[in-house]
């Protein structure tokens, strides 16, 4: 039986090791230029546009066939989505399910909605691969990864909510005013799948504190931890410092933003997700 664990870009992930894995790109849209969120994109690019540019740019959700088409042959399909509160990704793999598994008789997609992105993403697909090497059986696969979903959190600390405001995704008052002399927000992915905004905190400094603060509210331990960083890697690594000196452990990775989240997660952002 073949196995396939597919995730839209979201998950800031390109490759997985030993296990069959693929990516749905989303787009990013920067006046006539669309850039697609894959392996070929230059992201450097991407962000000189988009910091130069003055008019409208938005984002897109893949389409159901886009997602089809990653399910490629495979017997059973584990398909993990950005938050269905904040982008289209999750209704258009349902669309595709349907028509994969009607057109496939005996052929299986488990969607999820992971009511997050980034890295608590990539948390459950290293889940799901560890379960397939594992030797389980699909239904139990999904089973231990809704338990699994209780147990992880998705905290941010972001440079800006510019583009959450000009998208629609957030209100203009909740934005104003971060970004302006160094302020941050520092806050998490509501259980509803929408970005909570917590504290406002002026300097990174302050905001690493608060989110030090949050793990330790969450019943943080010594979990998995993954943090995604857009051009910001001496935050992310005072971020792992300081988790070392507070658990005396960091057991987990850092990543770099691919574009969906670079646009949101604006360059000076930090995305973590961990296991409590
Ligand atoms: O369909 C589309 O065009 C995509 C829309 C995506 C909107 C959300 C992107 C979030 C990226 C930003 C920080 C974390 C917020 C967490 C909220 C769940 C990452």
């Amino acid at each position: 039986m073949k196995m396939k664990i597919v995730a839209d870009s979201s998950a800031n992930l390109l490759a997985l090791p030993d296990i069959d894995f693929g990516i749905v790109p989303l787009h990013v849209i920067v006046g006539e230029n669309d850039y697609v969120d894959d392996d070929k994109i230059d992201l450097t690019a991407m962000q000189e546009d988009l910091s130069s540019y003055k008019g409208k740019t938005s984002t897109s959700s893949p389409s159901p066939h886009e997602w089809e088409n990653a399910f490629g042959d495979a017997d059973v399909v584990f398909c993990i989505t950005i938050t269905s509160t904040l982008s289209g990704t999750y209704n258009s793999a349902v669309i595709a399910k349907d028509i994969y598994e009607q057109n496939h008789a005996g052929r299986k997609v488990y969607v999820l909605d992971s009511l997050s992105t980034g890295p608590e993403i990539a948390l459950f697909i290293e889940k799901i691969a560890e379960l397939i090497k594992a030797g389980f059986a699909p239904d139990d696969i999904y089973k231990t990864l809704l338990e699994y979903k209780d147990k992880t959190h998705l905290y941010f600390s972001l440079a800006s909510l510019n583009n959450f405001a000009k998208n629609g995704r957030i209100s203009p008052v909740i934005a104003a005013g971060i970004g302006l002399l160094g302020v941050r927000v520092v806050g998490k992915a509501s259980d509803e799948g929408t970005l909570l905004p917590l504290d406002k905190c002026r300097g990174e400094k302050r905001a690493l504190k608060k989110l030090i603060n949050h793990l330790k509210e969450c019943g943080y331990t010594d979990g998995k931890i993954i943090i995604a960083h857009n051009n910001n890697e001496a935050g992310a690594l005072e971020l792992k410092k300081l988790i070392e000196n507070t658990f005396g452990i960091f057991n987990g990775k850092i990543q770099k933003t691919r574009a969906l989240c670079s646009y949101y997660a604006e360059p000076g952002s930090l995305l973590i997700g961990f296991e409590a």
